[in-house]
């Protein structure tokens, strides 16, 4: 008893100096190094507390003030204020639309919709994986194999980018569509560098009798601050990760049209949207149990913080910073898909150096430049795909400009050199390959000048001068 109850405030570095010692690691490796992931970000030391606050303690199964367990008075006050500053940062009207902020991360939260608004096997149409789209929009490979939940209970037909442009061919999305007759469209992606045509969308939408939905994970801190196409003007469900552009905690929102639906053309309508309860139910009790008030809490934190002017011009500086790094990079003769962006991101077609994404990907974390490797469309592997996905979020949370990104841009071409220097040596095999990436000298002194780099800006979330680790 006595042994449990020291153990009970005692802080982490005595209680478990294997965990705090990997935590200082990482810590060191996120201040010391270029990270590019498109999907990740340096979230604020005030999301942090809240996530590492007493809040993991409670359940409250239920919603605000309709709970299955008591002593959530303050619970309810922070869901409750969650709820209406997730509306507010995406300037949502509350009679109109309304949201969840329970799910857990954004596969959770796309599959509740999915559960709430489909029945098993109705027919969904979602961007195809090798052409930039997520996994849960219906992902099944090439031979068929039904790789997402989202293709085992449903029907999924795909639709792509034009094999030439890299853009969305909408025309034959309209005609699969046509065909297809989906009940679910969905819009969003996970590798897409272009903005997203919603009229379009909604005018194929409704010649099918579908409903709209936009999973707007990687682009959601640029739709708040205005810097990318509106999905709320025309889709009947937004749902979103919370972690990515939008420099929250890992978690996830479903937002629905609610209130009466706009009457049709030559019609009186009466009807209203009956998405609410069928998303909350869907959430819990089909497949959520109790919410992770921490993450909430945390969120609420986050949506304070988007809903300033900083982050109107984080989210403009984000753009501004994909876009130097693209043009640097074609500067330098390489391909990115669809020549540039719109948005957050950047992809990076290695095929016609000779390269694989893998390969530069491996160069690169030895380098301590952290990306991945990423489908380009016309692969004809996946498991060797032929490009890279370089983001520009997390380093401008760091407070890196256009003229840093374009620096950034020549350690990436040092390190593509160094990739087909060793495969010129030692081959495109990649047993062979790897043997020239052990003890590589160039890899040695690339390393050194991105980390002094890299250490040269600001971190946000934690202090770098109280860290065990700085190498
Ligand atoms: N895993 C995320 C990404 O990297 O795009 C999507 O969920």
């Amino acid at each position: 008893m006595e042994a449990v109850k020291e153990w009970g405030n005692t802080p982490l570095a005595s209680a478990d100096e294997e965990i705090f010692d990997l935590i200082e690691k990482e810590k060191a490796r996120q201040w010391k190094g270029i990270e590019l992931i498109a999907s990740e970000n340096f979230t604020s030391q005030a999301v942090i507390e809240a996530l590492g606050s007493p809040l993991t303690n409670k359940y409250s199964e239920g919603m605000p003030g309709a709970r299955y367990y008591g002593g959530n008075e303050f619970i309810d006050q922070i869901e409750n204020l969650c709820r209406a500053r997730a509306l507010h940062a995406f300037n949502l009207d509350p009679e109109k639309w309304g949201v969840n902020v329970q799910p857990y991360s954004g596969s959770p939260a796309n599959f509740a919709v999915y559960t709430a608004l489909l029945r098993p096997h109705d027919r969904i149409m979602g961007l195809d994986l090798p052409s930039g789209g997520h996994l849960t929009h219906g992902y099944y490979s090439s031979g068929g194999k039904k790789i997402s939940a989202t293709s085992i209970y449903f029907e999924s037909l795909p639709y792509k980018v034009d094999a030439k442009t890299g853009y969305i061919d909408y025309e034959k999305l309209e005609e699969k569509a046509l065909d297809f007759r989906p009940r679910m469209i969905i819009s969003g992606g996970s590798a897409y560098p272009r903005d997203w045509n919603y009229a379009k969308l909604r005018s194929v939408a409704d010649k099918c009798g579908s409903l709209l939905m936009c999973d707007m994970a990687h682009i959601s801190g640029l739709v708040s601050a205005q810097e990318a196409a509106n999905p709320f003007e025309y889709c009947d469900i937004v749902t979103t990760t919370t972690h990515k552009s939008l420099r929250g905690p890992r978690a996830g929102m479903i937002f629905y049209r609610k209130g009466p639906k706009p009457a049709k053309k030559g019609q009186t309508e009466d009807a209203s949207y009956d998405f609410e309860d069928k998303i909350n139910f869907a959430v819990f009790p089909s497949l959520q149990g109790g919410p992770h008030n921490h993450q909430i809490a945390a969120l609420a934190v986050a949506l304070k913080q988007v809903s300033t002017p900083g982050f109107k011009a984080y989210a403009k500086q984000i753009r501004a910073n994909a876009v130097a790094l693209g043009n640097a990079l074609m500067k330098k003769g390489y391909k990115m898909v669809t020549d540039g962006t719109d948005n957050h991101l950047v992809l990076w077609d290695l095929r016609p150096l000779g390269l694989t994404g893998n390969k530069v990907e491996k160069v690169c974390e030895l380098c301590h430049i952290t990306l991945n490797k990423n489908a380009v469309f016309g692969d004809s592997s996946a498991l060797s795909p032929g490009g890279v996905r370089l983001g520009a979020p997390a380093m401008t949370s760091r407070g890196l400009k256009e003229a840093d990104f374009e620096q950034i841009a020549d350690f990436l071409g040092q390190a593509v050199d160094i990739t087909l220097a060793i495969q010129k040596e030692h081959g495109k095999l990649l047993k062979d390959w790897n043997k020239g990436v052990q003890g590589n000298k160039d890899i040695a002194s690339l390393r050194i000048k991105v980390e002094e780099f890299a250490s040269s800006f600001d971190m946000p979330g934690f202090d770098v001068t109280t860290m065990k680790y700085h190498v």
